[in-house]
């Protein structure tokens, strides 16, 4: 079977089109008082602006729904925690209620996934009031077991930002984790900033508590920590890796048929959902044609002729299929490795779309990606 770019390219478009449609949509409520930070932090953890204000419908009297179409994240802002304890008791209410409306309708698009209850470290003390809300909340979410993440906002001083979440530790509040941030750059004067900092570290507890089908949507929607997406795009390399072993193909020379396998352009999809970038097809045909392209004179290509023999020890003596797997496989792992170098440098804005239509572009690319199989050959690399 002869290698088409074309026809990979548009089976990746379409792979990823679907992709994208299907992701799973998270849903988070953000509590606290008003001007603790719930609008920076939104919007510095996610890529699409959310909290802007105008954006987003009363669902209830102290709830905002913030979602955007084709985005698959809903935020559920509350307000009015500043006005007494009425308004706390109500503000509960309709958490409980909103996660109760969520269980009851048995589908994960609409079930409450987390909770950011966010408290500021720079204003002085945390009020009891706030610690009997929060254990009253922990109390009625027993059975729903929603995670609730304490984020302390504003932590431009990272000494009270620890005193505080020590204080926090030992009251024993039924919370998933105390997250100081500092979600956006703290300006003191003009020679002195804050830089942001602690994104990272809520973006990996949110990824070690939501459930397998909310990771992919979780990475494409975040935009804080480029860490945790390169590792989510590894596991899917992993998985396809471990697909295109299992696939029985026709001997060598396998560097043709073994590419149209389904497994690599459903990687490809996932990779392009993970980093939540559009990619055009015209950008796809300049990659593909780079990598595997046809015949022996692409850097996969190259990379099977002089690597192949001496990665697979007894290479030689081992029959058709055994072969076409493990050839199959390490194909996989480097078109994946190459792919999220490609991601990245787009994602950086290192290399844009523009780029590659010119020479210069096509040059830098075909650069990065000699780098990525450099590294992949002598076992060095990341992928
Ligand atoms: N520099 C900086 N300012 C912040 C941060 N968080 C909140 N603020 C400021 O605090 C004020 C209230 O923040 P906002 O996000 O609107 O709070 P909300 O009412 O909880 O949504 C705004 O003036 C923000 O600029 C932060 O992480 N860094
Ligand atoms: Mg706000």
């Amino acid at each position: 079977m002869a290698f088409n770019t074309e026809t990979f390219a548009e089976a990746c478009i379409k792979a990823i089109n679907e992709k994208m449609n299907n992701l799973k949509t998270l849903n988070i409520i953000v509590a606290g008082k008003t001007g603790v930070g719930k609008s920076t932090l939104i919007n510095s953890v996610f890529r699409e602006e959310l909290a802007a204000t105008g954006i987003g419908r009363p669902v209830t009297h102290h709830m905002r729904r913030i979602s955007k179409k084709g985005f698959p994240l809903t935020i559920y802002d509350t307000r009015g925690f500043e006005l007494g304890r009425d308004a706390q008791h109500q503000v509960r209410q309709e958490i409980l209620d909103t996660i109760k409306h969520g269980v009851d309708r048995h589908d994960i698009n609409e079930a409450i996934h987390c909770i950011w209850y966010c408290i500021n470290t720079a204003s002085n003390r945390v009020e009891p009031e706030e610690l009997d809300w929060l254990r009253s909340l922990a109390q009625a979410n027993q059975q729903t077991q929603v995670p609730v993440i304490i984020v302390l906002t504003q932590s431009f001083s990272k000494a009270k930002a620890a005193e505080l979440r020590n204080y926090l530790l030992d009251q024993n509040l039924a919370v998933l984790q105390i997250v100081p941030v500092l979600a956006a750059d703290y300006e003191i004067d003009q020679d002195y900033v804050i830089k942001a900092y602690g994104l990272d570290v809520l973006i990996k507890v949110m990824a070690e508590t939501l459930p397998e089908e909310l990771q992919d949507t979780f990475q494409n929607v975040q935009k804080a920590c480029l860490t945790e997406k390169r590792r989510r795009a590894q596991a899917a390399i992993a998985t396809a890796t471990t697909a295109a072993f299992g696939v029985g193909f026709t001997p060598i020379p396998v560097a043709d048929a073994a590419l149209l396998i389904p497994a690599q352009v459903a990687m490809l999809a996932s990779i392009t959902a993970i980093y939540g970038l559009t990619i055009s097809k015209s950008m796809l045909i300049a990659f593909i044609s780079m990598v595997l392209g046809t015949g022996g004179t692409t850097l996969a290509g190259r990379l099977l002729a002089s690597s192949l023999l001496k990665l697979l020890p007894g290479v030689g003596t081992i029959t058709g299929g055994t072969i076409s797997g493990a050839t199959a496989g390490m194909l996989t792992t480097a078109l994946g490795g190459a792919y999220i170098a490609l991601m990245e440098a787009v994602y950086k804005g290192e290399i844009s779309k523009q780029d590659l239509k010119t020479p210069a572009g096509q040059k830098q690319l075909r650069d990065l990606l000699r780098e990525q199989f450099r590294q992949n050959k002598t076992g060095s690399g990341k992928s």
